[in-house]
């Protein structure tokens, strides 16, 4: 096995809050070497996950990538960035700064202090919600295993590195969690974790967006806007949580998410800019021949990856939901910002759905119906990128516009599972449907269309014909800079 080696980039913990403690094997600010039991614990996994990566994580062979590593989790001057081998990452612990004075802010508990370990009566409950979450983390790392043979340029190859260093880093986080808190029953789960695996027949990951592939470059910055913005909204959710652990991981977890929501916005845009020019210049929409990406093809991937992130919600109305929260499991989308009585045994929610071939609209407990609310929350933030992109095309002088479908298009989880609905929002027959489904999702030509323009660009500065380069670089550094050095082989 392979004992990961400390490596002389390994950045000098500095600055006045938590510094992280790099000279141990698996870095950490949870004082794991106080604790020999959980170490060891954590000691035996480390090499099964180096294994997983090796074997399921980036294909492309790299020497190093100009990466961004943790230091510390305060507010400023967080991370280090340095050009790193990444099999050599330093994968750790951190958790977000303790607040002694932390006390529960909603259901029953709300008043009460946080708590600093598993109660017996929520056990079952928190370690399905750790798992599920842990199990989405290596799931993206394994979907986008082979994206790195096709990446546009060497600044969009290191972002994708990057976001699958700090997927890989956010499972640590939940079996972190998993074998500090849950004994025996955690350290199974935690090996399950490496156990399925994305789009496995026999066992597969948990929940559905995870299975599915992501074939192209398109497909991933629709899936880093869409499912990474789950997450972002999940772990907001997780944050608020009474097991204190739970939500100081997720606090953190929050800060690198934001890297990966930047990655999706700005590689939609990059797209949709250059689309846009390829149309303005050659007047038409049939832009493939000159090397752009058509945006009706743009809007069937947008329509696909928007529908299946739906689907990770959950059903409007459910039980489990009402459980988590009233428990102090899982609360809303900025809990503590919301100004009603944080127990919601009285209120109501107006929920969706559909009922003898007509949209209706219900009043439902609002605890039953927090799947939705916080859904709610993140279908209006999806609308701020699609409002950006569409500027792009404004100002091509494109009359075109990107769209969100109907919430009830494409659904195979909740009130609109079994039911036919278009884009728009009508609800159809089946046959209608089929008859539709190529105009409205993704088809096998659309694809290949796509593969065809996948073509690599690994010197520095150059970018693919479909995409638009960023503004700016990483970290200040120029745009041209070489952030990604490639093994030989990968050249040939
Ligand atoms: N696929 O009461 P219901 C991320 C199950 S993404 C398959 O409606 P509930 C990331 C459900 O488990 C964030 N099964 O659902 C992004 C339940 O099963 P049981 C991941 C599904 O429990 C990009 C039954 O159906 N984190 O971090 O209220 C890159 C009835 O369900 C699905 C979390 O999800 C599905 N789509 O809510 C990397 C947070 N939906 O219990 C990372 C933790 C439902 O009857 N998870 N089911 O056997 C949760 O909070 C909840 O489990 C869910 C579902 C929101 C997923
Ligand atoms: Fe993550
Ligand atoms: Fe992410």
């Amino acid at each position: 096995m392979t004992e990961p080696e400390r490596t002389g980039t390994a950045p000098t913990p500095t600055g006045p809050v938590s510094p992280i403690d790099y000279s141990e094997r698996i870095p950490n600010n949870v004082d794991l070497a106080d604790n020999r039991r959980l170490q060891r614990a954590l000691e035996s996994w480390q090499p099964k996950f180096l294994d997983w990566w090796k074997t399921l994580g980036p294909a492309l062979p790299t020497k190093d990538v100009y990466l961004r590593t943790a230091i510390a989790v305060g507010r400023d001057g967080w991370a280090h960035f340095a050009h790193v081998p990444m099999e050599e990452y330093r994968w750790g612990i951190f958790l977000a700064e303790r607040n002694p004075e932390r006390t529960i802010a909603f259901g029953k508990h709300k008043g009460e202090p946080a708590w600093q370990e598993v109660p017996g009566e929520y056990r079952a409950e928190l370690l399905r919600l750790i798992t599920v979450q842990g199990d989405t983390e290596p799931a993206s790392v394994e979907q986008q295993r082979i994206l790195g043979n096709s990446a546009p340029s060497l600044y969009d190859l290191r972002n994708l590195f990057q976001v699958n260093v700090e997927e890989g880093r956010h499972l640590w986080a939940m079996v972190y969690l998993l074998q500090a808190y849950f004994g025996r029953e955690g350290r199974e789960e935690a090996e399950q974790l490496l156990k399925r695996n994305s789009g496995d027949l026999n066992s597969p990951r948990i929940l559905g967006a995870f299975n599915e592939e992501t074939t192209d470059w398109l497909q991933f910055f629709m899936f880093t806007y869409f499912t990474d913005r789950d997450g972002k909204y999940q772990l907001g959710t997780l944050k608020e949580s009474a097991f204190d652990p739970l939500a100081r991981t997720c606090e953190f977890m929050l800060k690198e998410e934001a890297h990966h929501m930047f990655v999706g916005t700005t590689g939609v845009q990059r797209t949709v800019e250059r689309t846009a020019q390829l149309m303005a210049e050659h007047g038409t929409g049939d832009i493939l021949p000159h090397g752009g990406i058509p945006l009706s093809i743009i809007q069937r991937y947008l329509n696909f990856q928007f529908s299946v992130s739906l689907d990770l919600f959950g059903s409007e109305r459910s039980t489990n939901a009402a459980a988590y929260y009233t428990g102090g499991l899982k609360g809303r989308w900025q809990e503590t910002r919301r100004k009603d009585d944080h127990t919601l045994t009285e209120a109501t929610y107006t929920v969706r759905a559909i009922r003898d071939g007509h949209h209706v609209q219900e009043q439902a407990p609002a605890l039953t119906a927090l799947n939705l609310d916080l859904r709610d929350e993140y279908v209006a933030d999806c609308e701020n990128g699609v409002r950006r992109w569409n500027q792009a095309l404004e100002e091509a002088g494109l009359s075109e516009r990107l769209t969100l479908p109907h919430e009830g298009f494409n659904r195979r989880v909740g009130a609109y599972a079994g039911h036919h609905v278009s884009p728009t929002g009508e609800i159809i027959t089946a046959d209608e449907w089929n008859s539709h489904a190529g105009q409205w999702l993704p088809t096998p030509e659309d694809r290949a269309a796509v593969a065809a323009l996948m073509i690599p660009q690994y010197a520095p500065g150059e970018f693919a014909s479909w995409i638009a380069p960023p503004k700016t670089g990483i970290n200040d550094q120029p745009v041209e800079f070489d952030y990604v050095h490639l093994r030989e082989e990968a050249l040939a």
